[in-house]
C-alpha cells in the first residue's frame, strides 16, 4: 500500500482528478491511500495567513516558513516519508522513470506551493525531491500534484485490469503506443488495418511493434537515444 500525503493552500483544486476514473478505484480497492492537507490549518493567525510578500521586494507572495515547518513536523510524527516533494517549475522534469520509480514507494509527500514558490528554507531542510511537469508556468502545483498521482497510482500493481495493463502504456519501453481502432471496421470508407482484424496474434504483436517505431522514430526520435 503506498500512501501520498498532499499539502496544499487550495485543497479544491485536487478534488475532481483525485475522485474519479482509475484513481478513485485505487483507493476505493484500498491499493492507495491519499490524503490531503489544507494548509490553512496550519495559519499563524485567525486571519487564515499563510503566505507574505518576499524579502528583497518584488510582486507575488510566498508560503511561509512556519505553517510549512508546524504541517510537515506534524505529518513526519506519524510517517517516515521515502521521498518530500516539492512541485515547483524548476524542479526536475518529470517522466515515466520517475513514475515508475516513485510507485514502489511506501509513503510520499507532496508540498505545492504558489507560482512564487515556498520560503527556500523548507526547500533546503525537508524537501529530498523538486519536480516539474514541463517547461511552463502553472499558478500552483496542484494541478502537478495531480498528474504526479495519476501516473503513479496506475503503476501500483493490482489497480490497472490486465486489459487496462500499464505495460503497453506509451514511454514503459521508451516507444510511443501504436494505433487502436474499435468497431466499426468501416466507416465512411475508412478502414481499419486488415491485419487487426485477421486474428493473427503473433503478426498483430509484431505490427503494433513496427508501428509503435514508426511513430517514435517520426515523433519523438530522443526516445531511442536512450
Ligand atoms: Cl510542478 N508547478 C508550477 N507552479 N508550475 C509548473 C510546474 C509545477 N511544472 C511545470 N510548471
Amino acid at each position: 500500500m503506498i500512501t501520498i500525503d498532499i499539502i496544499s493552500a487550495v485543497p479544491d483544486l485536487l478534488d475532481s482528478p483525485l475522485n474519479h476514473s482509475i484513481v478513485k478505484r485505487a483507493k476505493d480497492k484500498a491499493l492507495v491511500e491519499i490524503n490531503i492537507i489544507n494548509l490553512r490549518n496550519y495559519a499563524l493567525n485567525k486571519y487564515g495567513q499563510i503566505d507574505d510578500a518576499p524579502y528583497g521586494g518584488g510582486a507575488g507572495m510566498v508560503l511561509m516558513v512556519e505553517p510549512l515547518y508546524n504541517c510537515i513536523t506534524e505529518l513526519q510524527k506519524n510517517k517516515k516519508y521515502n521521498q518530500i516533494i516539492f512541485l515547483t517549475p524548476d524542479g526536475e522534469t518529470y517522466n515515466q522513470k520517475t513514475a515508475n520509480y516513485l510507485s514502489i514507494q511506501e509513503n510520499l509527500l507532496l508540498i505545492c506551493g504558489h507560482y512564487k514558490g515556498i520560503d527556500d528554507r523548507i526547500r533546503e531542510n525537508f524537501v529530498t525531491m523538486e519536480i516539474s511537469i514541463g517547461d511552463y508556468v502553472l499558478s500552483g502545483g496542484e494541478l502537478a500534484a495531480a498528474i504526479l498521482v495519476d501516473s503513479i497510482v496506475r503503476l501500483v500493481p493490482g489497480v490497472l485490469n490486465d486489459a487496462e495493463s500499464a505495460l503497453n502504456d506509451s514511454f514503459q519501453d521508451n516507444l510511443l503506443a501504436p494505433p487502436e481502432y474499435t468497431r466499426p471496421s468501416e466507416f465512411k470508407g475508412w478502414k481499419v488495418p486488415d491485419i487487426l482484424l485477421s486474428g493473427h496474434d503473433s503478426k498483430i504483436k509484431e505490427w503494433r511493434f513496427e508501428q509503435s517505431l514508426q511513430r517514435t522514430k517520426n515523433r519523438r526520435p530522443d526516445l531511442l537515444e536512450d
